[in-house]
Formats: C-alpha cells, structure tokens, sequence
C-alpha cells in the first residue's frame, strides 16, 4: 500500500475523551472513529487489525474441529419467549419492531439462535459431536459504554456453540475450546489467563474467563507468578485426551479479587502476583439449559431422547484490538506483534522526488509484495521527522529508511519497532532481515 493513496487520518493532539491508551493510540492512529456512544466505524488501518484477529480466532477455532456459519444480527423475540431470557435480558438488549409490528431484537448472543438451527436438523447422536460458531457483531446497551472498543455498544464477537450427547462429551467440547483460546491468545503474542467465573446471564454450572494482564483492566487479578512462563502449548493434538493439560493450567492459581480469599490461598506470598486484567474470552458449560427449554433433543445410542448438552465459547474480537495496544505499547504509540501488524514492513521515503531515493523505495517495494511481507510505502512528501514519528504511532513491526545519507553508502536503516534497534544494511540485506521473523 502506498502511504499517498491511503486514508490514515492520523491525528496530532491527544483526544481529550480518551481515558487508556488503548483508546487514545486508536484514534491517535486512525484507526476508529466514533459514531454514538459505543459504536464506532472501523477505518483502513483498524479495519486490517480487526481481520488478522479475526483470521487467528478463526484458523484456530477450525483446527480444534469448530465449524463455521453466520447467524443474523437481527433475531425473532419468539426464540428468546421460549428460551425464557426475552425478559430477563432487560434494558441491555436492544429491542426493535418490524413493519409488520413483530418483535424483534438485535442479538446480544446467539445461544437461541443457534438452538433453533440444531433442533430443526439434528435428531440422533450420530450426529454429534458439533460444534458451530461464526464471527458476528453484537448489540448490548451497555449502561456505561466507555473505553473505547473496550466496552462498546457494538461490538465483534467469536461465538461458538458445542453439541454433545451428555456430560462427558461436552467436557472434552469445554477442553478442546480452553485449549484452543490459550493457543489463539499466544499466537497474538498474549499470556491470557484462565479463571473460574460467574455465568450470569449465559448460565450454566461451569465456566472460565481468560484474561489479560493490564494496569487499565476492569478487573482485579491475584496469580500464581508461574502464570507469567506458562508454555503455552505450540502443538496440540485434539483427538487426544486434552483433560491432563486442562488440568494443569486449572492447578496452577488464578482468581479474581472477590473470590480470592487471603487466609486461604494456596500460593505463598512470594509467588502470589497481583495486576489488573481485560476480559478478552469467557466460556461456559451449561448442558440442557436451552435444549431442555427449546426441545433441542437427541436420540441416544439406547434409542432413549434427551435433551442435547450444550457450552458456548465467547472471544472479545473488537476488545482484543484494544487489549494488545493496553499490553503492547510505549510513550510513542503502538506496538503491533508481527502476527496481527496492519502491515509487516514500513518503507519510509525521506526525500521524494530523490531519484535514488525513489528508485530504491520502489525496488524494496516491489520486492516486499513479492514476499507476501505486506509493506506500507510512506512515498508523502512530509518531513522525515512526521514521517518517523508516525511510523512508531501506527505501531509496524520493522522499517526500512530510505534517504539520501544513506544512499551515499548505498545503506539503508532497518528499524524493529519493539526494541529500538536500529542497522545500517544494504537494501538486499534489508529484505532479508525483515523477511527472518516468524
Ligand atoms: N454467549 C457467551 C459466550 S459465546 C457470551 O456472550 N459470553 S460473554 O458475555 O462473556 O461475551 C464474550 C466476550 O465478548 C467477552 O469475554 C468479552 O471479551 C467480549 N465482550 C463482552 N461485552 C463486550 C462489550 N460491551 N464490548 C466489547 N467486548 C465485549
């Protein structure tokens, strides 16, 4: 992408409704923009962001076997009468009638809708086990929208939902999401913790929120200090028996402030940690809750009908582009981890018009695409101190600078963004130092 013909409508002042950096960097770096209390529009470069993240979730979530569909946005009340919760769900859910004065709402979750599609297809246990998700926007009337995406009105969520004949198949559905959610949160470059949690309004008996850690998070966390070099499991196999590794993680401590009981915790003061976290995945057993009440039934291998046991499995996507700037940022701007970068490798262009200037940008261009590096050609003519400066707000993981100094040498300077470092290399060693990461 050159940088001329690209809309980054970075901004020069610090917006004065922006509390967490996260929010601040976001718009600082066009990335956003608001529409109405939280509900944003997503611009170029936020819009890129939001589809790496989307893409991570989404090659994880199909290789722990998860299927992937599209629910509407906009749901029927009727499955939601049935299901019990139309009422309960109160003032969070946005309520909307049709032209015909039906009932209508604009989904908050799908675990109705979901519901609904099984039951009108499966009716025997051959059928199971199922797993389907879909990656879709949510509508919750917040009370206090704020944070930016962090706590929006709309927002993108991964939602997926398990379908087991009984208990003991969907314990292995819970794991194999658990697993997979510490497997996309590291691909990102995140340590998410595992934590027993509340259901609230999902329900169920069993559920665990992943967090992150970070001084803004809305939540108080105490840790085992272990947590900070879990190995967070490179290779999984999950056609084997996932409980052990669940286990494990589950062992080693993690609680939220009100349930961590001082006189009672199990880790000594040494190793016990403290931090606040974001809430960025949460996911939940609660067996026949829907099915029992939305007649969601299976045929057992017995020929005996029950109800089909049931978890759903949230992923905060949008929340997750505001949770790794809070993780991953310092006083000049963002910080991307390559895996999620907007774009791999910036050419900055000190001196446009320069014939060697241009012709080396050009050729490092070109070559760049080649390798599927993604680059950001900044070819404005600006001042090479915006330039720079700019480069490090929107946060790309390496830059190559290209001026007229340099070029004397014929040298350019490779910058990584996350260290500072800094080497003067010929353009051809250039690529190949940009092209070495992971
Ligand atoms: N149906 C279940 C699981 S699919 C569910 O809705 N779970 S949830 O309520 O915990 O939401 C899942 C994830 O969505 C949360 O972990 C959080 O990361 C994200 N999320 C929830 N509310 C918001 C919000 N207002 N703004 C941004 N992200 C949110």
């Amino acid at each position: 992408m050159r940088l001329s013909q690209y809309f980054l409508p970075v901004l020069k002042e610090t917006p004065k409704e922006a509390q967490i950096a996260s929010h601040r960097l976001m718009l600082r770096a066009g990335m956003i923009q608001q529409s109405s209390a939280g509900i944003y529009s997503w611009l170029p470069l936020g819009k890129r962001v939001l589809d790496k993240i989307s893409n991570i979730v989404r090659e994880e979530q199909e290789r722990s076997g998860a299927l992937e569909i599209l629910m509407p946005t906009i749901q029927p009340a009727e499955i939601w009468q049935e299901s019990g919760r139309y009422d309960d769900y109160g003032a969070e859910m946005l309520r909307v009638t049709d032209r015909h004065d039906r009932a209508m709402l604009f989904g908050p979750t799908n675990e109705e809708q979901v519901t609904d599609i099984f039951r009108s297809h499966v009716r025997s246990y051959k059928s199971l086990p199922l797993n389907l998700y879909h990656i879709q926007w949510k509508f919750r009337d917040e009370v206090r929208p704020r944070f930016g995406i962090m706590r929006g009105r709309e927002f993108l969520m991964k939602d997926a939902y398990s379908f087991d004949l009984d208990a003991d198949g969907a314990r292995k559905a819970y794991n194999k999401m658990f697993v997979s959610y510490l497997k996309t949160f590291a691909r990102m470059g995140l340590t998410a913790i595992p934590m027993e949690a509340d259901t609230g309004p999902i329900g169920g008996d069993m559920s665990h929120e992943f967090i992150i850690l970070a001084e803004t998070g809305e939540s108080g966390v105490y840790f085992h200090k272990d947590w900070l070099q879990a190995d967070l499991l490179a290779d999984i196999d999950y056609a084997s028996d996932l409980q052990p590794f669940v286990d494990k993680f589950i062992s080693i401590y993690a609680r939220a402030d009100e349930k961590h009981d001082p006189d009672n915790c199990p880790v000594s003061d040494l190793d016990l940690m403290t931090m606040r976290g974001i809430e960025i995945g949460h996911i939940f057993y609660f067996g026949a809750k829907y099915s029992a009440a939305m007649g969601a039934n299976v045929s057992g291998p017995d020929g005996k009908i029950v109800p089909v046991h049931m978890g759903s499995y949230g992923i905060g996507v949008s929340r997750l582009v505001g949770g790794i700037i809070e993780a991953s940022h310092d006083d000049k701007g963002i910080i991307w981890p390559d895996s999620v970068a907007p774009f791999g490798v910036a050419v900055v262009n000190l001196k446009p018009g320069d014939k060697i200037c241009d012709k080396t940008c050009e050729t490092l261009y070109s070559d760049l695409i080649e390798t599927s590096a993604d680059p950001l050609l900044d070819d404005r003519d600006e001042r090479p101190g915006a330039k720079l400066a700019a480069m490090d707000l929107i946060g790309i993981p390496w830059q190559i600078v290209v001026g007229p100094r340099g070029m004397q040498n014929s040298v350019v300077e490779v910058k990584r963004r996350k260290t500072g470092e800094t080497f003067e290399v010929s353009p051809s060693e250039a690529l190949k130092l940009v092209s070495n990461v992971a």
